[in-house]
């Protein structure tokens, strides 16, 4: 009997080597000599693979069954790996400044972690050979963007856990027709261990392996290369998620004249019938998923979901801003996630979904803050970390704050009909914003481009889960891609002031505020399915509706001409617009003083202009 292909003299349990382009090949060999794992598979993307890796789940008890709903499944991690990890990220250049710009002296750099090309080489050396010992090489050939697509690329990553196996088959097109489609071109090398070689050194916490202490996510932007070492978690083992659409692939769309953004896509028609797309850029946890999502309380509109996180976005001939979703699926904050907040998302992430670090039901079920009202009441709870008959005396929360759904677009009964196309949906706006309980009004447009890509760079927002941050504090986070950058800030915002050209249809560019409080500490704004009414003064702004008024810092709506009929409580729009003298006069001088001090020398004189006037309009002197 003929035993199984070997690559590098390890056994192929599944596909067949001759099939792998001859530089795929090449690059598995390389892997397979340096993580020395026991066993190679060579993912095919197939309905029977995926059953095989859900059963491997749960033989390997990574994850349970929740068999109150269709082809669902929990993993709980050890409570080391639980988020991205931003401290332990890193940038690899050749020179620093490539990378980041040069704080002021004595100032911490906060724009990204740099790491020598030489020293990368070193931490490689310090922890990938033989890390794979005792494991399974999944081999996982994805595509970011439909396959086949010119603005999609594809990338290649050998990991060696099933559970990343199986979350990069919904996040991502996965697949063995990759292959046809790639040949024997390049593409974006992406290699992931747990760092945990069997037998194991210490003991495995809830048979989650990671290597906190070692946990490296380091990026070689000029040959398109991702080493991730030590983590089990979202974006720093799904490395076609931020590693890759964000980080490499900001890289690249800085060489090609494109932008890759941290963004949601969206379309929305009005009662009128006339639809336009919009996409928004806010951190990790302010509710892209939501807006992304949303289910309008007045009748009339219909809202279409392309994506949830990342956009890739290029101009095309006739000069129109077009966007695809490089994504497969949604990666999204499960607590907060109820009928109320996300109607639509509660319909489809109980089939085919793969959560992480939610608590369970005894009914098989999950559980997470904001489920209350909606939990039967002869259930027990099992909190993430195991507690059982969990109540909220327990002082801790029974899921974690950066709990997660994994499910496949497809799930999504509102996916935009264009979700799909190769050639990306029409962009008329695009939205920043963050978290900001005070002083920034519930929306404003930006005067011109380069007064909304000052916008873009001058965003900031209160800290969430999604990282390791704690508390609330209030963090500048440029275009929402902070954790992301993969370049110079300094660069990034040049790449953004460049995409202006005079045959352009350029968006508008707008940013939102949906978090403000009162005195009281009471949001002004009800946020969520009420959000339509902002976007529709967006869409009629975008057909230069005259409803907007001047002010220093962009263009306010003139008093009720959002629509305010029918909310639940009445709205203070005086305290939703206002400009506090005094808030505006420090956030001035806190971005001017962030700018000089982390981007310096870097920052493109245009923004000093933008700033300049701004505070010019505003009446603050030196
Ligand atoms: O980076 S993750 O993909 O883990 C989550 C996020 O920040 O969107
Ligand atoms: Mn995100």
């Amino acid at each position: 009997m003929m035993g199984n292909p070997k690559i590098e003299n390890t056994e192929v349990v599944h596909g067949n080597p001759q099939e792998l382009p001859k530089k795929v090949l090449a690059f598995v060999s390389e892997i397979a000599q340096l993580c020395q794992p026991d066993k190679i598979w060579l993912c095919d993307g197939s309905e029977d693979e995926n059953k095989d890796f859900t059963r491997l789940m749960l033989e390997e008890n990574l994850v349970i069954n929740l068999p109150k709903y269709e082809n669902c499944v929990l993993a709980r991690t050890n409570p080391q790996d639980v988020a991205r990890m931003e401290s332990k990220t890193y940038i690899c250049t050749e020179e620093k400044r490539e990378a980041i710009p040069e704080p002021k002296p004595g100032v911490k750099g906060t724009l990204g972690n740099w790491m020598s090309l030489k020293q990368l080489d070193e931490e490689i050396k310090s922890r990938f050979p033989g890390c794979m010992k005792g494991r399974t090489l999944y081999l996982l050939p994805f595509s970011m963007g439909p396959i086949g697509s010119p603005i999609s690329h594809v990338g290649i990553q050998a990991s060696d856990s099933v559970y990343v196996a199986a979350s990069m088959r919904i996040m991502t097109r996965m697949g063995k027709n990759v292959y046809k489609v790639l040949g024997d071109k390049d593409f974006v090398k992406c290699i992931h261990s747990v760092g945990v070689p069997l037998p194991a050194q210490k003991p495995i916490i809830n048979n989650w392996p990671c290597d906190p202490e070692k946990t490296m996510v380091a990026h070689k932007t000029k040959t398109n290369e991702i080493w991730s070492y030590g983590s089990g978690y979202g974006g720093n083992s799904l490395l076609g998620k931020k590693c890759f659409s964000l980080r490499i692939g900001s890289a690249i769309a800085r060489r090609e004249g494109w932008l890759a953004e941290h963004m949601l896509i969206v379309g929305i028609t009005n009662p009128q019938g006339v639809k336009k797309y919009i996409v928004g850029a806010f951190p990790s946890q302010c509710g892209k998923t939501n807006l992304a999502m949303l289910t309008s309380p007045i009748p009339g509109y219909k809202i279409e979901c392309v994506g949830d996180d990342i956009a890739w976005m290029r101009f095309d001939e006739n000069g129109v801003l077009r966007a695809i979703n490089p994504e497969f699926g949604f990666f999204g904050v499960c607590p907060g996630t109820n009928h109320h907040t996300n109607p639509v998302a509660m319909d489809m992430i109980f089939k085919n979904t793969i959560f992480t670090n939610v608590a369970k039901t005894s009914d098989g079920g999950v559980f997470w803050e904001g489920l209350e009202k909606e939990l039967k009441t002869h259930v027990s709870i099992t909190s993430w970390t195991g507690e059982k008959h969990w109540t909220r005396d327990s002082g801790k929360p029974a899921a974690h704050p950066n709990a997660r759904f994994c499910t496949p677009l497809v799930n999504c009964p509102i996916l935009d009909p264009h979700w799909n196309s190769p050639e990306g949906v029409p962009i008329s706006a695009i939205l920043f914003g963050g978290r900001r309980p005070e002083g920034i009004p519930l929306i404003y447009e930006t005067r011109s481009w380069k007064h909304g890509v000052y916008a873009g760079a001058s965003v900031s927002s209160e800290a969430t889960s999604a990282a390791e941050y704690k508390g609330h504090k209030v963090m500048h986070d440029p275009f929402s891609a902070r954790p992301f950058l993969s370049y110079n800030a300094g660069k990034y915002i040049e790449h953004w002031l460049q995409m202006e050209k005079d045959y352009r249809k350029m968006p508008k560019i707008f940013h939102v505020n949906w978090f403000r409080k009162n005195k009281e500490g009471h949001y002004l704004w009800p946020g969520f399915g009420e959000n339509i009414r902002v976007l529709d003064w967006i869409m009629r702004r975008c057909d230069n509706e005259p409803i907007a008024v001047e002010s220093p810092i962009g263009l306010l709506p003139k008093e009720g001409s959002i629509n305010l009929e029918g909310l639940p409580d009445p709205i203070n729009w005086e305290e939703l617009f206002e400009l506090p003298e005094d808030f505006w006069k420090r956030e001035m001088n806190d971005i001017e003083t962030y700018f000089n001090q982390q981007i310096g020398d870097d920052l493109p004189p245009a923004i000093r202009e933008e700033i300049e006037n701004q505070k010019k309009r505003l009446g603050i002197s030196k």
